[in-house]
């Protein structure tokens, strides 16, 4: 089985600024915990980041008929990005969405995301572990 984890904008800079929300660890100690995750669990991943919606786009569609399941942190796009939702319903890949922070205890605009009208579950408030159980879902373990 082989998961796409993308990253989206900003989640590059974990760990410069905003430690009570998104931690204190930076963005390759994320990537080193979901490799480990995905070692653990047994599983193959391809792991992405760009802060550029189209590159994301672009990274979805590409994963047709290549990768069995995606886990998707939109970053900011969760909350805007109909290009993003449409590039999922277009491959059809099982999807999971995850935030490392809460987004239902915070700004009012970030309760809404379009993602999560196609993800099949919404890992959010459980910091880096989100990605864990993502994977654990898509493996079904
Ligand atoms: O909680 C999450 O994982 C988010 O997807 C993170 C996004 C935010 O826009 C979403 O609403 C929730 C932000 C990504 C990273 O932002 C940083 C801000 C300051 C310092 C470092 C990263």
């Amino acid at each position: 089985m082989k998961i796409l984890v993308i990253n989206g904008p900003n989640l590059n800079m974990l760990g410069i600024r905003e430690p009570a929300i998104y931690g204190s660890q930076n963005f390759a100690a994320l990537e080193r915990f979901i490799r480990e995750s995905a070692n653990a669990i047994g599983v193959d991943v391809s792991l992405f980041q760009s802060n550029h919606e189209g590159e994301i786009v672009d990274v979805i569609q590409s994963a047709y008929g290549v990768f069995d399941g995606i886990v998707i942190n939109p970053a900011a796009y969760t909350h805007t990005s109909v290009a993003i939702l449409d590039a999922l319903k277009a491959v059809s890949i099982p999807t999971v969405e995850v935030h490392i922070s809460d987004i239902n205890s915070r700004d009012e605009f970030r309760r809404f995301s379009f993602v999560s009208l196609y993800a099949e579950k919404v890992y959010a408030g459980y910091g880096f572990d989100g990605y864990k159980m993502a994977l654990e879902y898509l493996t079904g373990k």
